[in-house]
């Protein structure tokens, strides 16, 4: 073989094992998520993870919604969650900071939150609860075990379902 063909085909194959390194990486925090409700929040640099007891160390909501489905039509639900606000403000992350959280789903589903929008009042939340009932993970068949909810987003289409990471920016 000559020494070309060689250095082509090593350089193929560190390519290869770098990414499925990462991509065992991220199949991990994808799995963690799901399994053990973790949220991934990204901020300058760092990647930490976001506990069900630290959602439920914050401000407790239960609110109405509708919610519009490719499947089933409308139905009004009872959510409960918490602000996304208020998950910042706990992390030490200064709200006026911040020019956009980007949220992440398992499936890649992107939403992009302005600021402004995430200081809003009763509008941007992390649910984990409907009508009583924790989210199902995807594979259960629910869009949980958190996801995102922005009341005044009326069609749902920004309501990211299996929310895993919070990249904050
Ligand atoms: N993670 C994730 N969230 C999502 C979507 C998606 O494909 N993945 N679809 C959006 C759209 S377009 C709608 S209308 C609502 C409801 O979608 P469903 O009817 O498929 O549940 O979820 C929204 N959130
Ligand atoms: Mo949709």
């Amino acid at each position: 073989m000559n020494k070309r063909i060689l250095l082509t085909v090593t350089f193929l194959i560190l390519a290869i094992i770098l990414l499925s390194y990462l991509n065992s990486v991220d199949r991990e925090e994808r799995q963690i998520s799901q399994e053990n409700a973790v949220l991934w929040l990204k901020y300058a640099d760092e990647n930490r993870s976001v506990s069900f007891a630290d959602i439920k160390g914050l401000k407790q909501y239960t609110f109405d919604a509708v919610l519009r489905s490719s499947a089933g039509g409308e139905k009004k639900n009872s959510y409960k969650g918490v602000m996304l606000k208020d998950l910042l403000e706990a992390q030490g992350i200064q709200c006026s900071a911040v020019s956009q959280v980007v949220t992440r789903a398992l499936d890649g589903y992107t939403v992009v939150l302005g600021s402004q929008e995430v200081l809003e009042e009763d509008n941007v939340y992390i649910v984990y609860e409907m009508n009583g009932k924790s989210l199902k993970t995807k594979q259960d068949g629910g869009s949980g075990p958190y996801q995102l909810i922005i009341r005044k987003d009326a069609f749902g289409q920004r309501w990211n379902k299996f929310l895993m990471e919070l990249d904050i920016r």
